[in-house]
């Protein structure tokens, strides 16, 4: 954790509570501690990328089988955090019903959540941002959710082609009014990229409310 503040450093070396898990929109939490959403294509690495930031192997369930998390499962990160990890989208094999579900309940919760401060919306770096990408970033614009595109695996990307992949990603993003104007890359496989996220949830989001 070098390259982070001092109080960025002590925030994600505080061992991180799960709270509870949201099946339904009735069961969320009362608002407290801002909220930092992860959210994406099923199998982009959400979870994966939580328990990478927050330096344990365990916190979130992972899988290789996309539709492994299939509620809203809130961590707190220290007193003034919380970390949201969201079921994905995009999953084509998922019954109807159940894609359903859990779309109801993603909107439902980024729609009407004073306390969600930023999503980190991520793509997958070996593909880029995909059609159902921009439905849900046409969605966040729409509903003025400030997202932040992250690119996950780009352990398997070739650095030309990630040059590449950044440069059109940034242009596309531009046509996004709720998009942060920079593009994170990681690998939370190879622990790439995560200390510039660290600092940027901690700077974005915990120096503007003291915490
Ligand atoms: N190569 C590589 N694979 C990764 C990386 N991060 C995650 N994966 C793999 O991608 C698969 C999905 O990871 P998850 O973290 O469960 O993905 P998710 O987005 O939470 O998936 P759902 O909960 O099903 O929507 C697993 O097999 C991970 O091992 C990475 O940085 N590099
Ligand atoms: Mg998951």
């Amino acid at each position: 954790l070098s390259d982070l503040s001092p109080n960025a450093i002590k925030l994600f070396r505080t061992e991180p509570q799960f709270m509870l898990s949201v099946a339904g929109i009735e069961q969320l939490p009362p608002m407290g501690p801002a909220e930092i959403a992860f959210w994406g294509r099923s199998n982009v690495g959400k979870s994966s990328l939580i328990n990478a930031l927050v330096g344990r192997g365990n916190v979130a369930r992972t899988s290789n089988t996309p539709g492994r998390t299939q509620e809203l499962n809130f961590f707190a990160i220290g007193e003034y955090l919380r970390f949201v990890d969201m079921p994905g989208y995009g999953y084509a094999e998922a019954p109807p019903a159940v894609v359903k579900k859990w779309a109801d309940l993603s909107r439902a919760y980024l729609r009407g959540r004073s306390t969600l401060k930023r999503v980190m919306l991520l793509i997958d770096g070996r593909h880029g941002i995909k059609s159902v990408d921009e439905t849900m970033m046409k969605l966040l614009d729409e509903h003025a959710v400030s997202y932040v595109l992250l690119m996950t695996k780009v352990d398997a990307v070739k650095p030309a082609a990630l040059e590449t992949l950044i440069e059109r990603t940034l242009e596309q993003s531009k046509k996004h009014g709720a998009a942060y104007p920079e593009i994170f890359t990681t690998s939370s496989r190879d622990q790439l990229g995560l200390d510039a996220v660290r600092q940027f949830i901690y700077t974005d989001v915990l120096q503007h409310i003291g915490g």
